[in-house]
């Protein structure tokens, strides 16, 4: 079998490309030509056998032509479209970009096999639970008690997106529809649910904050080693700094910098969700599926696990929140409902939020040691 994927270095291009080398795909990645090196997350396969890197961009039509002409195979091809400025707060400061690659990226890749009558691909959209914005559904259950009603999204919610990004992919989405049930292709689109893990961009909440408590745990040590005597740090006297006074010595480390910590999202680990893409892709018909854990946290209980997990009872001192990170609109509420998933795929979610969440911290609290 052989795997196309763009967003081939991010992280779930990289979970992705582990997983089909695993099951004996040849996998080509597409990248975009970058400065500087890009290839971090997926280094330790660029010298697999079965692993090519092809350059190429979403918004190019031609290179993407290009690279299905030369590695379609007419029999078994599978074409992962993972790439993206997936970044939510970005996508205001940048949202004409966004569009090009987030949106009309995923039409240049459909037209592109339509044209090219290679209606065999399979071809997997990266949708989002972004698309669901300000929408959800509630339980109708009349057995249970007003005000126990649970908020949820599934496939069948409707969509009011709240950011260019979130645009952006409904477009796609509703492209991948079309493309199926006009054209023809077998063509399916993961609404994922954030997903998470060590491979997790720096911007991205969850890992800003294991990589700061990383990067803290390093502050801490580094103290020790100038002193063995005991040590105080102060939390109150400076909104911003975090200082650890010895003796003659004044140490200071910036507090973690957070937005919104009330939003609510249904967060699972990144190596589970490529599980869900792949599989859809061996259904014999092409669908839509939310891929989720159907629990639902909000920053702060983020937080709470993290900052114990490093036995640090009460964060709040540790944590400015910072207007600078607030967006012009916000997705408050995130509880996605698998039931699809899991009875027409057989998918399910191997890692609880808390394992999630301690996995994180203890890869970071790891990296910095090193
Ligand atoms: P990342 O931001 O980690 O990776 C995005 C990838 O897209 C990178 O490889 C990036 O390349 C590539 N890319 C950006 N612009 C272009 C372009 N113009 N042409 C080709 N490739 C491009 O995202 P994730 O791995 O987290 O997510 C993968 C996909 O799933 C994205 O589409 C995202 O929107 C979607 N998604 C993610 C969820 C999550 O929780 N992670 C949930 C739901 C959907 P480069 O290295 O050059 O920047
Ligand atoms: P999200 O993920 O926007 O859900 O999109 P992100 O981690 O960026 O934000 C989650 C929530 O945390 C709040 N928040 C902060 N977010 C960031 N990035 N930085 C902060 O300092 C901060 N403080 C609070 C946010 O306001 C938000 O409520 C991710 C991306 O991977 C998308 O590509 C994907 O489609 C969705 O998940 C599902």
């Amino acid at each position: 079998m052989k795997a196309i994927v763009t967003g081939i270095t991010g992280q779930d291009g990289s979970h992705l490309a582990d997983l089909l080398l695993s099951k004996g795909y040849e996998v080509v990645g597409i990248t975009r030509r970058t400065s500087t090196d890009n290839t971090g997350r997926i280094k330790h396969i660029l010298d697999h056998d079965n692993f090519q890197l092809e350059s190429g961009d979403v918004t190019d039509v031609s290179s993407i032509i290009r690279i299905l002409k030369k590695h379609s195979d007419p029999m078994q091809t599978e074409f992962y479209n993972l790439g993206a400025q997936s970044h939510v707060a970005e996508s205001f400061k940048q949202p004409g970009a966004t569009w090009d690659i987030t949106g009309k990226g995923t039409l240049n890749i459909l037209q592109s096999i339509v044209d090219l009558d290679m209606k065999h691909i399979r071809f997997y959209q990266a949708s989002s639970s972004e698309m669901f914005g300000a929408s959800c559904d509630t339980d109708t259950n009349p057995n249970q008690k007003i005000g126990k009603m649970e908020r949820y999204q599934d496939e069948n919610t409707k969509f009011l997106p709240q950011s260019p990004y979130a645009i952006a992919k409904c477009a796609a989405h509703y492209m991948t529809r079309l493309f199926r049930e006009g054209y023809g292709l077998h063509a399916s689109a993961g609404i994922l649910f954030n997903h998470e893990g060590p491979r997790r961009g720096d911007a991205f909440v969850t890992r800003k904050i294991t990589k700061w408590i990383g990067e803290y745990h390093k502050f801490k040590r580094r103290g020790v080693a100038y002193s063995s005597v005991l040590h105080k740090i102060s939390l109150t006297e400076d909104p911003d700094y975090i200082y650890r006074v010895e003796h003659n010595k004044i140490l200071e480390f910036p507090k973690l910098r957070l937005g919104n910590l009330e939003a609510f999202r249904d967060w699972g680990y990144a190596g589970d969700y490529v599980e869900g893409m792949w599989m859809m892709l061996q259904q014999k018909d092409p669908d839509d599926y939310v891929i989720c854990t159907g629990e639902t946290h909000t920053i702060r209980d983020f937080l709470d696990v993290a900052f114990k997990h490093i036995e640090i009872e009460d964060w709040t001192q540790y944590v400015v929140v910072d207007p600078e990170f607030y967006r012009p609109a916000e997705v408050d509420y995130l509880r996605g409902r698998n039931t699809k998933a899991k009875e027409k795929l057989g998918w399910t979610p191997k890692h609880s939020f808390k394992d999630l969440v301690k996995l994180m911290v203890d890869h970071d609290t790891k990296l910095t040691k090193e």
